[in-house]
């Protein structure tokens, strides 16, 4: 492996002596030995560290300050007890939890994540994640991420709004429009969102921004429903475009139904793509004469208002088939974008994608491929596109909402459209500063991860040891 073959010299993992470096696989058996049974935090910080490592190796006042140890321990992590009424009058207890990971470049900023998975290892891992991502959006924001063990699947509207009250009724306490500032994610849309904001309201007598991708009519932002999807397929095609190729006529393999998947798929089509596949947790839909508005739109209503299942999408279009219990990672395709979750496309669908042709990758989802497919994406040399680069288009029309609220306006769509573009441009740019290669390859895992912890060191080291 190639963390094993690596000798760099390291932050202490004791505070002992500042010259008490340690190796890369030092560093990472620390991590995993501080957060037992939270094996995606530890993934996600190799991940970094494996890049960070080389950059820091002759940069002294990184290792003295002990910056990535500091950056991959939380600020802080609350974690509460969240009561709710279910429709039968039976008392439900759910765990809630903020992870504050790091605001050296502005308030902590992330989503909120409502999933029967979610664990705090889960919630650790994306709030690191989004310390990098922010920081790539070139916005002041720093990172962070919430959620609960709720399952909002099959619970009713009422239900929902109890349970999203009672969360908001601890977590009050913790954020502010210029202290920590949630918006969505799994399970967390504008419904949800919008029962927070009401319950944040109505316990604080504030109207602030105090959580983003809120509806129009109370301080929302045009284009944040969009921004993700369309985000990660205009890093797809400024990936593209580095090769001289566009999204005309490209098959593309999308997973996940929901915001992020839907709209990449809509962006795609938009761009002159085929999008041939999509899926939920139960399995994929192959619709080999590719997705019209139409369609995708059918898909939203599916999954926004009627809250049903992809599988429904044959009944609906004659001439595509569903999947039960499978991933789409085999269809053979030209692109493909991760939509759904972390660790939803292994080692193994690495290699098929890779053998079956597939040009460019670009993530959609938080750390949707697991370690070892990302070795495998960096080995073949393809053009690889990691969530923190590539779904950044999300909070990044959330950064811009926070400032529409902070001034008191609404920005135009065509302006907002232009802004994304320009920030998924500039992520691009910046990616590319620290992941060229030589040979016309960009290793951009390894330009996200490196811009990403720059900025947030730089600002670090201003700090003194705080
Ligand atoms: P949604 O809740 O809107 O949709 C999630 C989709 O992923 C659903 O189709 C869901 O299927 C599927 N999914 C969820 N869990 C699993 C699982 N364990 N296995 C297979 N499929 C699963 O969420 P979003 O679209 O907002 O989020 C998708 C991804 O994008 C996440 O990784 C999120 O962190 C990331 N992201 C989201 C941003 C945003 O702005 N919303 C911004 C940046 C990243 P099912 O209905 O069966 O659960
Ligand atoms: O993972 C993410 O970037 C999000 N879920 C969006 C965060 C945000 O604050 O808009």
């Amino acid at each position: 492996m190639r963390a094993a073959s690596r000798s760099n010299r390291f932050m202490g993992e004791c505070a002992m002596a500042v010259s008490d470096h340690v190796d890369l696989n030092g560093f990472v058996e620390g991590v995993k030995k501080r957060n037992p049974g939270q094996p995606e935090f530890v993934q996600a910080v190799q991940e970094v560290a494996e890049d960070i490592f080389d950059f820091i190796q002759d940069k002294e006042a990184y290792h003295r300050e002990q910056i990535l140890r500091r950056i991959a321990e939380p600020d802080r992590v609350i974690s509460f007890r969240v009561c709710w009424e279910d429709d039968a009058g039976n008392i439900r207890v759910q765990r809630g939890w903020r992870v504050q990971n790091n605001n050296s470049i502005g308030p902590y900023k992330g989503g909120i994540r409502f999933h029967p998975s979610v664990t705090e290892g889960t919630l650790k891992f994306l709030a690191f994640e989004q310390t990098f991502k922010n920081a790539l959006t070139g916005l002041p924001m720093g990172g962070g991420k919430g959620g609960s063990n709720f399952n909002p699947k099959g619970k009713s509207d009422r239900e929902v709004m109890r349970f999203c009250q009672s969360f908001m009724n601890e977590l009050y306490r913790h954020i502010g429009a210029d202290i920590d500032v949630p918006a969505g994610d799994i399970g967390v849309g504008a419904r949800e969102i919008g029962y927070m904001f009401g319950q944040y309201k109505r316990l604080t007598n504030e109207f602030t921004g105090v959580l983003t991708g809120k509806g129009l009519e109370y301080g929302g932002s045009l284009i944040r429903t969009e921004a993700t999807g369309y985000g990660a397929t205009y890093f797809l095609l400024n990936m593209l475009k580095t090769k001289g190729e566009d999204l005309q006529g490209k098959v593309a393999v999308i997973s996940g139904s929901g915001n992020v998947a839907t709209h990449a798929a809509e962006k795609v089509t938009m761009l002159g793509g085929k999008v041939v596949t999509l899926s939920d947790s139960d399995g994929f839909v192959h619709d080999p004469a590719g997705m019209t508005q139409e369609k995708i739109n059918w898909v939203k209503q599916l999954k926004n208002v009627r809250r049903g299942r992809i599988s429904e999408y044959v009944d609906a279009f004659p001439g595509s088939s569903y999947h039960a219990d499978k991933t789409p990672w085999g269809v053979p395709c030209d692109v493909a974008l991760p939509c759904a979750t972390q660790n939803e496309l292994l080692g193994a669908d690495a290699r098929l994608l890779v053998a079956n042709g597939c040009k460019a990758v670009s993530e959609g989802a938080n750390m949707p491929t697991d370690l070892e497919g990302v070795h495998v994406f960096k080995d073949a040399r393809i053009l690889f596109a990691p969530g923190k680069a590539a779904n950044a288009g999300g909070v990044a029309v959330s950064g811009l909402e926070m400032s529409q609220n902070s001034a008191r306006i609404s920005w135009k769509e065509e302006e907002l459209q232009r802004l994304l573009i320009d920030i998924m441009d500039g992520i691009h740019a910046r990616c590319m500063e620290y992941g060229q290669q030589g040979g016309g390859y960009c290793d951009y895992v390894k330009g996200a991860n490196i811009a990403g912890f720059k900025k947030v060191a730089d600002a670090m080291l201003a700090y003194g040891v705080v």
